[in-house]
This record gives structure tokens, sequence and C-alpha cells, in this order.
């Protein structure tokens, strides 16, 4: 006997449409820019002074509500150790966005994002939604790569720049809501990604 009234699903086609949706997002860029602290900020509100360096991968979840949709968030954190480029190459797949993250400190890592993005291409970031996320803006002082060249960087590529901080949390919930806008647009609805 099914406990619903004939001719009735239990639930909106529209609720099973929505619950869905799962969008994979990477994080990319140098060792230490805080990708793992963007995620973790974003997953779970919290924030670990402490460099505990990634080693291949780490993972997240969270669902986030964007547009009246709860999106199963899937975050993969991508280690920013050259040596680990085998372990990130498995794990481009079915990605709807990707982060090139750096270190406003740190002007290497904003010279590396060019290395970043041939990866990510090389990976099929031609269907995924990349954008440039300069970190750490809470350090005031230390400033190595002004808004305007990076922003001017991401420009030039036609990429979108945002400026956060996981350790205040400034910028980071808008950046994944913006970026996960565009991308859940990407995944059809009801198609199931790994
Ligand atoms: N002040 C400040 N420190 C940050 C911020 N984000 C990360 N950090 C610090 O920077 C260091 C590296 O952060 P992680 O998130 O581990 O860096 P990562 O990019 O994941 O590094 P890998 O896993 O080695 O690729 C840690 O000591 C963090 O506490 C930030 O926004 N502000
Ligand atoms: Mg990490």
């Amino acid at each position: 006997m099914m406990d619903r009234e004939s001719g009735h699903l239990p639930i909106s086609v529209e609720g099973v449409v929505s619950s869905l949706i799962w969008v994979k997002i990477i994080a990319l860029g140098t060792a230490a820019a805080g990708k793992t602290c963007l995620i973790k900020h974003f997953c779970e509100d919290k924030f670990s002074a402490a460099y505990q360096p990634t080693v291949g991968v780490d993972y997240g979840f969270k669902i986030q509500k964007v547009k009246d949709l709860d999106l199963r968030v899937h975050l993969w954190d991508l280690s920013g150790q050259l040596e680990y480029a085998e372990v990130r190459n498995e794990l481009y797949g079915g990605t709807q966005a990707c982060i090139l993250v750096f270190d406003i400190t740190n002007r290497t890592s904003f010279e590396n994002l060019d290395f970043w993005l041939k990866e990510a291409v090389r990976n099929g970031a031609g269907t995924m939604h990349t954008v440039v996320v300069a970190n750490k803006i809470d350090i005031k002082g230390k400033r190595a790569v002004s808004a305007e060249e990076a922003a001017k960087w991401a420009v030039t590529r036609k990429l979108k720049y945002y400026e956060t901080s996981a350790m205040s949390g400034e910028g980071v919930l808008r950046m994944f809501c913006e970026v996960l806008e565009v991308a859940s647009t990407n995944v059809s609805k009801g198609q199931m990604v790994g």
C-alpha cells in the first residue's frame, strides 16, 4: 500500500529535481595560498592559523542555497605542491568550477597563476567556470600584488576576480555563492555528478 494520495508524488517534481543538483568545484594555486582555509571557512566557518600542507588532495562538502536551490557542493582541494600533478590530473573530470587562488603577500603565488591556469586548461577548464581569488586581504601591511594589477591579469584572461580573507571570512561566502550560481547553470538539472 503506498502512503500517498493516488496521482500525487510524495514531494513535488521541483523538489526532486533541485535535490539532485551536485556541483563540483576545484581549488588550485601555489602551496600556502590558502585553498584549504577558504574551503574550511565556507564549509565549517572555521579558520586555523597553523599551516598543514594538503597531501595530494582534501575534500569538503556543503549544501548551499543559491537562488532557491539547495546545491550539493563538492569541493576538491588540490595540493599546491608540484609533485602531486598526477593526483591532480585524476581529479579534474566532471568539474563545473575552478578557483585559482593566490596569496596577496606572496608575489610568486601570483606569478604562478599562469602555470595553474595552463594546467586547468589542459584538463578541460574550457568547460569550467574559472575565477581568480586574491586571498589574505586581512594582512594589510605586506601586500605584494595590488588589486589593480591582479584584477587586470584576470580581465585579460576573461576571468572574474575576487578578494577574500579566509581568516576574517571577508568575501568568502560571496565568492563561493557567485561561483556556484554560474557553475550550477552548467549542470543540467537532475544530473548526478560524482
Ligand atoms: N592571515 C591569513 N592567513 C591565512 C589566510 N588563508 C590562509 N592563511 C594561512 O596560510 C597558511 C596556508 O593556508 P592553507 O589553506 O593551508 O594553504 P593551501 O593553499 O591549502 O596550501 P597547500 O595545501 O600546501 O597547497 C596557513 O598558515 C593559514 O593559516 C588568510 O586569509 N589570512
Ligand atoms: Mg591545502
